[in-house]
């Protein structure tokens, strides 16, 4: 296995020091080295991948080195416009690592979310004309890797990209932690909406954690799954699937529960759904300033004001708790409010050990969802 300092100290011997992206849960112990170990202007977790190329290629122009991008394969996604429209050989050609983990790697188990986008990884980037190497695991053949990639890079004015498969890095524990002591994590605090919630209410849920608690919560309820969305992935859409649901659907209350990083990720829905203006659009975000899901690194979540954002974007009511009352009598206020609205609820990071994960199919889930919604 390679160790996150090592590597981390071969792109600094090699000049590379200047990261950014979206954290990934193959690349935690990695992420977590170059937290703890990078000047803060020389190190940024963007609000999407795409950013993260932007910032990279800023850095570039200003200082004519490489900066590294880092991001679960998921996110190429997010990349490709910023890739093939700005970093391209054939637009302002811009040297740069991509640091990608593979999720859904073909012949490794993985979640249904990853599995497609496994597959497509090496040929996307392909399409993309976007040259790549596998990590090696060990650090000297990493070594020769990595300075290869480097000079194509250079020669060709090009991204690279480096793909990490699952268990690449060693462990590294983060040293910085910056936690806010909350009293509530986002379990306790789901439930609470959850049992509050009435008959004909639905949900959308994001991506990670909160999904897979949802889905458990409602198998210790003995409830059905069938009035529940589980974003499963496409970070940072849930609000919009939900506006979706909302304006096609007036007579029944739409409620997204999102997370801090699905947020920012794509703040910008916010705007669309404050111009839409559905009264049935109930929104709760669970902000723990954190990718909890994937190893805890911070979000610009609590350095945001985001009930301003949202009463900006023309959100009809914002309501903050942190505590179990303020959180029973927000939602409270957030049932009976017009939407959109907005109920921010402040908790602390961490989830259970034995955290399960959706056991029906992604399909099925869809079937019953939408029979729920014709009643
Ligand atoms: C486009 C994309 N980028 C990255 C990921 C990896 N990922 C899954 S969950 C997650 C963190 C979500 O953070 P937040 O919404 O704040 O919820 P929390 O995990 O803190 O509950 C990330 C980065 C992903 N699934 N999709």
């Amino acid at each position: 296995m390679l160790n996150p300092k090592e590597f981390y100290h071969l792109l600094i011997e090699n000049k590379v020091d200047f990261f950014a992206g979206v954290p990934d849960s193959l690349l935690k112990d990695f992420n977590a080295y170059v937290m703890d170990n990078t000047p803060q202007k020389n190190h940024t977790i963007t609000h999407n991948e795409g950013g993260a190329i932007a910032l990279v290629t800023g850095y570039h122009l200003a200082t004519n080195k490489m900066g590294l991008v880092y991001m679960q394969n998921s996110g190429l996604g997010n990349t490709v416009n910023p890739l093939t429209s700005l970093a391209d050989r054939e637009v302002y050609s811009i040297p740069m690592l991509i640091l990608i983990g593979w999720r859904g790697e073909p012949g490794v188990h993985d979640e249904p979310q990853h599995v497609k986008q496994g597959r497509i990884t090496l040929s996307l980037l392909e399409t993309l004309e976007i040259p790549y190497s596998i990590l090696p695991d060990n650090i000297a053949e990493a070594r020769k890797t990595l300075e290869d990639s480097i000079s194509h890079s250079k020669q060709n004015n090009i991204p690279y990209a480096l793909i990490v498969r699952k268990g690449t890095f060693e462990t590294y524990e983060l040293r910085n932690k910056t936690e806010k002591d909350y009293q509530i994590n986002r379990e306790k605090a789901l439930k609470l909406i959850i049992d509050n919630l009435d008959e004909r209410d639905i949900i959308v849920s994001t991506t990670g954690m909160l999904s897979r608690e949802l889905f458990e919560y409602r198998k210790a309820l003995e409830q059905s799954h069938n009035k529940d969305f589980l974003t499963v992935g496409c970070m940072g859409h849930s609000s919009m699937l939900a506006l979706g649901i909302a304006l096609l659907k007036p007579s029944r209350n739409i409620y997204c529960l999102d997370g801090d990083g699905s947020l920012i990720m794509h703040l910008g829905s916010l705007a669309i759904i404050g111009q839409k203006s559905p009264n049935n659009f109930k929104h709760v975000v669970f902000n723990n300033g954190a990718h909890d899901s994937v190893g805890g690194q911070p979000t610009a979540g609590l350095t945001v004001d985001v009930l301003g954002v949202a009463e900006a974007c023309g959100y009809k009511e914002v309501i903050r708790a942190e505590t179990k009352e303020e959180i029973l009598n927000g939602f409270s206020k957030l049932k009976k409010s017009e939407g959109p609205s907005l109920l921010e609820i402040l908790i602390k990071k961490g989830s259970r050990k034995d955290l399960g994960r959706p056991t029906t199919p992604p399909i099925e889930n869809k079937k019953d969802f939408m029979q729920e919604l014709q009643k």
